[in-house]
């Protein structure tokens, strides 16, 4: 045990009307929602990057957050463990998520590296055998590290490409070894600053190899989890090749592995793209991808990925609204990708911002439930769309223009505009949130 949380007790679900600053009043793990617990649907997970390997620096400043475990040894690396834990049994979420960077000690050499990296792992799977949450998922930091300043798949120079390889292969087996659900890429430098030094075509070739190797090396290993890109359209890299949703199944498709790879899709990552978050997991479903989400917060003003907590029911209640109509996740889940404020210097604060996130989720998922089961929204969509149901529109699809040609002037069709109605739909979201 370390005291870095003091007496900070695990956290309960006391009901809406709980004064306790540190209560679920939303969050119940065992509430049923439309058949199953309410922990079943929405997965939680703590993000170990943010939460326990993040110094607190902004572009104009550094270190903020005093934690006795910063520093590169073992030793701190395995404090670093135990601390993260001990949020684990205050939050009682049932998931965590890492890179392989955020738990061990950069070593001197790629051996070195993966070793104190396997330590790590295996330190971490013996907390988990004494009765911590699972792993949703692991990834690899090639982002952070100099090595990838000029990209890791992407990179220019086939020993970075060798030793990004070399990087994931050891985060899959991590991965599997400790019964992970899903392995994520996300492509933080997996882009370009200017395309005047820029072998854009390879650059791209290459990123879509990588994807296939990683998909042939998970068949190989027998790991049965889920291969999970996530978009974002830049920062760091000014252009980056995932840019969203839409963007990512193009260059699936291209590379063969629409069937194989699906979508870890990020709050702040839509909103950088010029999107709202339930665009991308509306178009994730509609192209059968949707696999999990990072549930954060950009701020609409600074334009840049602030990935702060939740903090607006309406929002994550349209969002979980199309993850529910798609059926709800299957190995995903909602992995907090959100860190606390550089101010935030206390260990309440950081406990209080997960428990804060987890019931608005909870809210906003309960909220969403209930619009779907009652098919209010449903109801109007399909109606607006019931001129398809006759076999004249639908033979429509199958004939040609020429065919519309004739049904127009033989019907003498004048199609009469009718009201999309958008207000009375918010209004409909509105009493539920
Ligand atoms: C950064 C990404 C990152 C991924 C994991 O913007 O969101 O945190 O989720 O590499
Ligand atoms: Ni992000
Ligand atoms: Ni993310």
């Amino acid at each position: 045990m370390t005291d870095f949380f003091r007496d900070i007790a695990p956290v309960r679900f006391e009901g809406a009307d709980s004064t306790s600053e540190l209560a679920y009043r939303h969050y119940d793990p065992d509430e049923m929602i439309m058949g199953k617990r309410l922990e079943d649907h929405l997965r939680f997970g703590v993000a170990w990057w943010h939460s326990f390997a993040w110094p607190g620096g902004d572009p104009f400043g550094g270190q903020t957050l005093e934690r006795p475990w910063f520093g590169d040894t073992m030793d701190l690396a395995r404090m670093k463990a135990d601390v993260a834990f001990e949020l684990f049994a205050i939050l009682g979420q049932p998931f965590f998520c890492f890179h392989d960077l955020d738990i061990r000690p950069e070593g001197a050499s790629f051996a070195e590296s993966t070793r104190n990296f396997e330590a790590i792992v295996d330190y971490i799977g013996e907390k988990m055998a004494a009765g911590g949450p699972d792993l949703l998922w692991g990834t690899a930091n090639l982002f952070t590290h100099k090595r990838f300043m000029s990209g890791a798949a992407t990179n220019p120079d086939p020993d970075v490409f060798a030793y990004s390889a070399a990087t994931v292969k050891s985060c899959m087996d991590a991965t599997h070894k400790l019964g992970g659900q899903n392995y994520v890429l996300w492509g933080g430098r997996e882009g370009y600053e200017t395309l005047l030094n820029t072998d854009l075509k390879r650059e791209r070739d290459h990123a879509g190899r990588f994807l296939q190797m990683v998909v042939e090396y998970k068949h190989k290993i027998g790991f049965d989890g889920a291969i999970l890109v996530e978009p974002k359209p830049q920062e760091p890299s000014k252009h980056q090749y995932d840019y969203d949703v839409a963007t990512v199944y193009g260059f699936l498709k291209e590379f063969g592995l629409e069937k194989e790879v699906q979508m870890n899709i990020e709050q702040g990552h839509a909103i950088l793209a010029g999107h709202s978050f339930e665009h991308e997991l509306g178009m994730a479903a509609s192209l059968g991808i949707l696999g999990s989400i990072d549930m954060n917060r950009n701020d609409y003003q600074s334009g840049w990925d602030t990935d702060q907590f939740p903090n607006n029911v309406p929002e994550v209640a349209l969002a979980y609204y199309e993850v529910l109509k798609a059926g709800g996740f299957t190995t995903g889940g909602t992995n907090f990708d959100a860190k606390i404020r550089r101010q935030s210097l206390d260990p309440v604060d950081l406990v209080a911002a997960h428990v804060g996130a987890m019931d608005i989720c909870a809210r906003g998922f309960k909220a969403a439930a209930k619009m779907l089961e009652d098919g209010a929204l449903e109801d109007a969509r399909a109606a607006r769309y019931a001129g398809w149901d006759s076999d004249a529109a639908q033979s429509m699809l199958s004939g040609g223009l020429e065919a519309c040609f004739d049904r127009v002037i033989a019907d003498g069709i004048a199609p009469e505009p009718r009201s999309g109605q958008q207000e009375r739909l918010e209004n409909i979201v509105n009493r539920y949130v």
